[in-house]
């Protein structure tokens, strides 16, 4: 299929972040269509057309239409050339799907919503608790020097952005220190051209501390 290719969201969104990882990786051009989801009167009605439930991000791509971020990132995988953003093992490419589901059930909704949006607020950070076995199994399941696999895959670049809000967190950073793996692999995500390309405006240099 061709046509312009279109991204609906925020660059503050780890979930549109995933995805812009996923197409500067594969090396496609898109357009940025700025929606935030967490203005006052929510998002523009015409997005609910794209997205009814009014979460980002969506992708247009001709008469395509998609939402749901893992069926964004394996369709850019598969639509456009560029390097296979999925281990070629079959082994491998099950333990890049676990390991993408785990960051959706346990890192975004407690590294994320429960430490990184709390610490904004000056609030107690309840996920900071489960930090040590969540961080603890994501490191037993990562390969050696990538999520999955030899080299970065669509793995990598859902877990990154999620981590790296964890990581702004003093106390996350903390936390991540403790699974040298992991941190290593932070270390090694954060030179990639394509995280340093979509950083979130915290990451940037000129950036104040959260
Ligand atoms: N399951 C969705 C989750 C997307 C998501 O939760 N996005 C957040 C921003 S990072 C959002 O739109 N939140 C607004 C809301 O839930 O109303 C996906 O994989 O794309």
């Amino acid at each position: 299929m061709t046509g312009p290719v279109d991204l609906f969201g925020a660059e503050y969104s780890v979930y549109v972040r995933i995805c812009r990882i996923v197409l500067a990786e594969k090396g496609v051009e898109y357009t940025l269509h700025p929606i935030d989801v967490f203005a006052s009167d929510g998002p523009p009605q015409d997005y609910l057309d794209l997205n009814p439930f009014g979460r980002i991000p969506s992708l247009r791509h001709g008469n395509l239409v998609l939402y749901e971020t893992d069926a964004i990132t394996a369709y850019i995988d598969e639509a456009f050339d560029g390097p296979d953003l999925m281990p070629a093992g079959i082994q491998a490419r099950a333990r890049a799907r676990q390991i993408m589901r785990l960051a959706d059930t346990e890192i975004y909704r407690h590294l994320v919503w429960g430490v990184c949006v709390p610490s904004r607020e000056n609030a107690a950070m309840p996920g900071l608790e489960r930090a040590g076995l969540i961080l603890g199994e994501l490191q037993r399941l990562a390969g050696e020097n990538w999520m999955a696999g030899d080299q970065v895959s669509l793995a990598d670049a859902h877990v990154y952005p999620m981590l790296a809000y964890f990581s702004l967190v003093p106390e996350g950073a903390a936390k991540l220190a403790q699974f040298d793996r992991l941190a290593q692999w932070m270390e090694q995500m954060r030179e990639l051209n394509s995280v340093i390309f979509s950083r979130f405006s915290e990451e940037k240099p000129s950036a104040g501390s959260l």
